[in-house]
């Protein structure tokens, strides 16, 4: 009986069109008797579709009948979608939270100028919705929640947010004695930059024991499932872990397999199925069905005549290929950074001084930090005026003398002003050890007109680093309208290095630009862009997304020595560039 009541809806809202639309209300009112009728079935919509008896249904006929079993076999009814398109609802995603038909959809655009979901939940929660005509303080507590729920579901988890979860949960378990075996899975594994559930996987021989310390785990605020293969539960954080236990002579096809992505999963397996193989989550079984190898990944990729396929890699952009070739690019890891290139202090927006922010970069092994606070224009961050700009340079070299062989460098993060220039006159710019230049503004213009922006900072010669190319905010703001390749294209002819901004909610540049990025010979800036001492781990997001941009060490900019990067800004100061 699951679907019954979404039919149902699906018809009301159908029935509320044709009213906005004025149509025949005996057409109407065709489609609100069928979702009565269809409520007080006492009979699963589905196997009647099965059946092929829909039209036994009353007030069912055979073209309702039809749109009935498109909808249920696709999720999708044409008619449904090109009415909505017809009839002007700006509000269309509404008519997905229950409660909400067309008609209260155009009364909450009307009344209140509500569009999305976030808007209504907040209307809800502000209670401004109970006072509408024909809604009331009940409906108003259905809707806060239906919104709710549906922005929960929409919503990925940033890969910043669920991997330390998944981590903790990883090393609770792998203290119980009947662990043999443990790791994140899915997309988490493959460090995607969100994550749409978190996918861990247990090999044991008692599966129970493992189950039964999962769900009992400190972080449990309530148990999904207990089944002795799938657990899953919520964590207090309000998200969802699942597990998956599987015995561990299967334990690497079964990695394999849960780490997908489902696009590498359905090439290897061509690729496997063309050697007369068969390859599951079972294990890799030749022609005879004989199992030759599930124990670990590392013995399947062998017997496929390929090399080991790092996670990060396994989205179907050519890995297979390059692993068959043994041409897999050596990915470059955390241990080979040198030094952060981006970082902020309580000199602008930071939260902590920059005496405190070098010791933390010192104590994670770095040899060099840049110190890059933002420009005058961004005001809300307290952006530094060219004096206090030049005391934090005399800050520095104090402070260099006492950290030597540490070196602390100045760098600014400038914006570009909606015409392309800078927030620094030249003779500033020339000051600074380090110029990185970002877009903190003006994000709505047309594509040319921030594509040439962008490209006529890059044309400055003491620019060093483009920072956060794209402007995205995951989960919160789209990329602005730029045309990435021809920035890319600037920047390799101007030796511009292209920053992959390490903040968990911007991971920019986005994995698949960095591959394109390297290809044209750019420089990567792997930056944490910290506003604490603690966000100077966000390096390791930033590392990710190199990694699954293809990047090895000698792609990235700060896996270079200080001598070498010292180099590098001098030479990279006297690049040639196009004057205008
Ligand atoms: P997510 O959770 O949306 O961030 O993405 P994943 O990649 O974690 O996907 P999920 O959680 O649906 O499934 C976990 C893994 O299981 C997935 O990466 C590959 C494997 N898998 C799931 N569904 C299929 C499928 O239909 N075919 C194949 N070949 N593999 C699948
Ligand atoms: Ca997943
Ligand atoms: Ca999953
Ligand atoms: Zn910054």
């Amino acid at each position: 009986m699951r679907r019954n009541e979404e039919v149902a809806l699906l018809l009301d809202n159908i029935a509320e069109l044709l009213m906005l639309k004025n149509e025949n209300p005996y057409r109407i009112r065709a489609y609100t008797t069928a979702a009565q009728n269809i409520r007080a079935l006492d009979v699963d919509i589905e196997e009647l579709a099965r059946q092929g008896r829909l039209d036994e249904i009353p007030g069912v006929g055979k073209a309702l009948a039809a749109k009935i079993e498109e909808y249920l076999q696709t999720g999708k009814l044409q008619y449904y979608e090109e009415l909505k398109r017809e009839v002007p609802i700006q509000a269309v995603d509404l008519l997905e939270v229950p409660g909400i038909g067309p008609a209260r959809a155009y009364l909450l655009y009307e009344k209140l100028g509500i569009t999305t979901i976030q808007e209504l939940l907040q209307a809800a929660q502000e209670h401004k919705l109970r006072d509408l005509p024909g809604f009331g303080e009940k409906l108003e507590e259905r809707i806060a929640r239906e919104a709710a729920r549906l922005m929960q579901r929409t919503k990925r988890l940033l890969l910043g947010i669920a991997l330390p979860v998944a981590e903790d949960v990883v090393a609770a378990l792998r203290g119980i004695p009947a662990v043999k075996a443990i790791d994140p899975a899915g997309s988490l594994r493959r460090m995607k930059e969100t994550i749409g559930d978190i996918d861990i996987l247990v090999g044991t021989d008692d599966p129970e024991a493992v189950v039964d310390a999962f769900i009992h785990l400190p972080i449990v605020k309530e148990v999904l499932a207990v089944g002795p293969t799938r657990p899953s539960i919520l964590t207090r954080e309000d998200l969802q872990v699942d597990l998956r236990v599987v015995a561990p002579d299967e334990y690497g096809s079964a990695l394999l397999y849960f780490t997908g992505s489902k696009e590498h999963n359905i090439a290897l397996r061509t690729y496997v199925q063309e050697r007369g193989w068969k390859l599951s989550e079972y294990g890799l079984f030749d022609e005879n069905g004989t199992r030759l190898a599930s124990r670990t990944e590392e013995e399947i990729y062998r017997l496929l005549d390929m090399d080991w396929i790092p996670p990060e890699l396994r989205e179907n952009r050519g890995e297979i290929q390059a692993a068959r070739e043994h041409r897999l690019p050596k990915l470059v890891e955390q241990q080979e950074i040198r030094g952060d290139l981006h970082a902020h202090t309580d000199w602008s927006d930071g939260h902590d001084s920059l005496e405190r922010m070098v010791q933390a970069a010192i104590a994670r092994g770095y040899e060099y930090l840049v110190i890059s606070d933002h420009s005058p224009s961004l005001t809300v961050a307290r952006g530094l005026t060219v004096e206090r700009l030049r005391a934090q340079r005399e800050l520095i070299r104090q402070l260099n003398e006492c950290v030597a062989p540490f070196r602390i460098l100045q760098g600014a993060e400038v914006n570009i002003q909606s015409d392309g220039t800078l927030d620094y006159p030249d003779e500033v710019l020339a000051e600074l050890d380090v110029v990185i230049v970002s877009v903190h503004s003006a994000f709505d213009m047309p594509i040319e007109r921030m594509t040439e922006r962008v490209i006529r900072a890059l044309a400055n010669p003491h620019v060093d680093i483009l920072g956060h190319p794209t402007g995205r905010l995951l989960n919160s703001r789209l990329p602005y309208e730029i045309d990435l390749d021809a920035v890319l294209d600037a920047a390799a002819e101007y030796g511009v290095a292209i920053e992959i901004n390490g903040q968990p909610d911007r991971l920019d540049l986005p994995d698949v630009w960095v591959q394109r990025a390297i290809n044209r010979g750019i420089l990567i800036a792997c930056t944490s862009d910290a506003h604490s001492t603690r966000q100077l781990d966000n390096m390791r997001w930033s590392i990710a997304m190199a990694r699954r941009g293809w990047a090895e060490s000698r792609h990235v900019l700060n896996t270079r020595s200080l001598p070498d990067l010292l180099t590098w800004l001098s030479r990279q100061r006297n690049h040639p560039r196009k004057q205008d």
